[in-house]
């Protein structure tokens, strides 16, 4: 009975499989193909690589924020190609397997179509490719991606202190997390390596346990792991490394980081000069689905939008200027990414160490960052050290409380404790944020700040940040109606989940209530601004056009992005083309700009909206 069925069966099945592959070659090659690498160009960066996660790329491709998207923890049933047998069998298992040559010089890892299945399903444990990393060797080699003067500028770095490198870690993959580790052995010169700590936060995983003391045990740098009781967050794990760390310098790491030749001298020279200190890498891409190594824009420096995410940004016209005899210095910086960093041991906790009150992640790199700003240290980023993260577009581990309990909770404390006025606009247009404003316990840390003779949030904002975004006084906050038809200028709305907030300036009818989309910043130099630091941006000259269109893109500090309010003629003068702000003739087409001429359509309203 079964013969002539198999028979059959193997008659059609090579069919099916050709059928197959082909199909899976069409869903997933295009993924898997090699990232062309920048060689030529220095500070190309990937914009499809960053495409999954939360980026911005104006329409000249110079302005590049990618920010971290939360997703939900870990739920099987989410998957249907995976049940909850298969998922817990899989979890512990380390089935790192590796290939001589994968992943060579950063080159990105081909899976053979016949493992797609696995590969997807093994996927889903840390949200970025399993069975990738699981085929790379721990000691890759990775290309050197400094530019050249940074090797002469570090060459006699000698007699540097030596630091503590810190990396905490819950439920990391086996792969990920020595890789990190024997990627800071190999490319740190080893009499500048104190130790090692790794510290694990109540994993779960066997492999983890016993089989991690075991290995590091054979390391040529003394490495410990330290192991939490119970599920502490990486503030209190960073703190448990800290304190137990007895290096000069403490350097933190994540636990999916790849470091490069030369990464740690730029750093730790900086802190040696001057132990006031927070220094970061150049954080470079490690895909979360090929593992390729993409070298990162060094002329990026980090900030944060209104929700108080941080975001990447590019450093623009007087600061760049600045730079130009000296493009491999170390600049400063208004916040950092938080995961990569060295700073002075004992400086860390004079300056306070972490708020042990925040919980298993977010807000932390913020209020680090203010602290140190506002309390007499500073912030920056070494352009010639080069560490690669594995970016990931959603969360794998559980969020014990809730993901948006926990970081909303987090994000208040930054803002009660640091914010000043600005805590008011934060909890104004953030009503998660508000609704557990009144938990938090924050006295300890408002006596730090009081200890610590800390400058307000004003003079942050003034002297680290002055290209910021947010209101202020000195400064209009509100809405940009259109008197004639009473619309509310407004962003593009996002499309999709990731938001993409270029493209036509808009019109549509006010919200009832007041929208941080609907709400444009209006500076004394007469720049309008939105959040995520887009601009109203409109041509100087256009000779095609008889009325240029306006456009919402990433500020450039340029004259084709000023404008001024005539408040007798209610009309919105773009000061280069000396034409003022009208809607096109065609609501979808938005906005344009045409010769003035006192017209109705050419009057605006601004309508202030109390922000604190
Ligand atoms: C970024 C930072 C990260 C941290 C976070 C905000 C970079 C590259 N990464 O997010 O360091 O500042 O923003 O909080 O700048 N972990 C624990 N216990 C937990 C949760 C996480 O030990 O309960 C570990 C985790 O295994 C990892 C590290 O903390 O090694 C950072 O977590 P992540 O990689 O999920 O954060 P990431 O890179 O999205
Ligand atoms: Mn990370």
């Amino acid at each position: 009975m079964l013969v002539p069925k198999l028979r059959k069966l193997s008659r059609i099945w090579p069919i099916l499989l050709s059928i197959g592959i082909i199909i899976s070659l069409f869903i997933i090659w295009p993924r898997s193909q090699p990232e062309k690498y920048p060689r030529d160009d220095p500070d190309y960066v990937s914009l499809r690589l960053l495409e999954g996660q939360k980026s911005y790329v104006d329409n000249r491709g110079i302005q590049v924020v990618v920010g971290h998207y939360i997703g939900d923890s870990v739920d099987t049933l989410q998957n249907p190609n995976i049940t909850e047998d298969l998922f817990s069998d899989l979890i512990n298992k380390n089935m790192f397997n590796p290939r001589p040559y994968e992943g060579k010089d950063g080159n990105p890892v081909m899976i053979p179509p016949k493992d797609f299945l696995l590969m997807k399903q093994l996927f889903h444990i840390n949200r970025f490719n399993l069975m990738a990393s699981d085929r790379i060797p721990l000691n890759r080699t990775l290309p050197d991606v400094r530019k050249k003067m940074c090797i002469s500028r570090y060459s006699g770095s000698k007699h540097l202190p030596s630091t503590s490198v810190i990396i905490v870690f819950h439920n990391e993959a086996w792969s990920t997390l020595l890789r990190t580790v024997h990627s800071v052995i190999g490319r740190s010169p080893r009499h500048l390596l104190h130790e090692i700590i790794l510290v694990d936060d109540f994993s779960d995983r066997d492999f983890l346990g016993a089989p991690l003391d075991e290995y590091v045990k054979r390391l040529e740098v003394p490495t410990k792991v330290l192991r939490a009781e119970k599920r502490i967050g990486l503030v209190n794990a960073r703190l448990m490394g800290a304190g137990d760390a007895t290096g000069q310098i403490l350097t933190f790491l994540d636990a999916h980081c790849e470091c490069t030749v030369g990464w740690l001298e730029p750093l730790l020279t900086s802190v040696a000069e001057d132990r006031k200190r927070l220094v970061s890498p150049v954080i470079d891409i490690i895909n979360d689905d090929t593992f390729a190594y993409t070298r990162s824009f060094e002329m990026h420096w980090g900030a944060f939008n209104w929700d108080l995410h941080f975001r990447w940004l590019t450093l623009g016209g007087s600061k760049l200027e600045q730079r130009r005899g000296d493009i491999v210095a170390p600049f400063k910086t208004p916040a950092m990414a938080g995961g990569l960093f060295s700073m002075d041991r004992e400086y860390f906790f004079e300056l306070g160490g972490y708020d042990d009150q925040m919980q298993i992640w977010g807000g932390e790199n913020l209020e680090l960052s203010f602290r140190a700003w506002q309390c007499g240290g500073s912030v920056e980023i070494a352009p010639c050290s080069h560490v690669g993260h594995l970016f990931r577009k959603s969360s794998p581990y559980t969020f014990p409380g809730g993901v948006g309990e926990i970081l909303y909770s987090n994000l208040a404390r930054v803002a009660l404790v640091w914010m000043d006025e600005w805590a008011e606009f934060y909890f104004k247009f953030n009503p998660e944020a508000d609704r557990v404003r009144d938990k938090q316990q924050i006295r300890a840390r408002l006596a730090l700040r009081e200890q610590l003779q800390c400058k307000n949030f004003e003079w942050y904002l003034d002297n680290v940040w002055p290209q910021h975004f947010f209101p202020k006084d000195d400064r209009f906050f509100g809405k940009i109606i259109h008197s004639k038809t009473k619309a509310c200028l407004m962003r593009p709305p996002a499309k999709g989940t990731y938001a993409q907030p270029f493209g036509s300036a808009i019109l549509e009818p006010c919200f009832p209530t007041p929208q941080l989309i609907q709400m444009f910043v209006m500076t004394p130099e007469g720049v309008i601004v939105t959040d995520e630091s887009i601009c109203l941006d409109a041509p100087e000259r256009d000779t095609h056009h008889e009325k240029p269109k306006v456009r919402i893109t990433a500020c450039s500090g340029q004259r084709r992005q000023k404008w001024h309010y005539d408040i007798q003629t209610k009309t919105m003068v773009h000061i280069g083309s000396k034409m003022c702000l009208q809607p096109a003739a065609k609501k979808e087409e938005g906005l344009v700009i045409s010769t003035c001429n006192a017209n109705v359509e050419q009057q605006w309203d601004l309508e202030a909206v109390p922000w604190k």
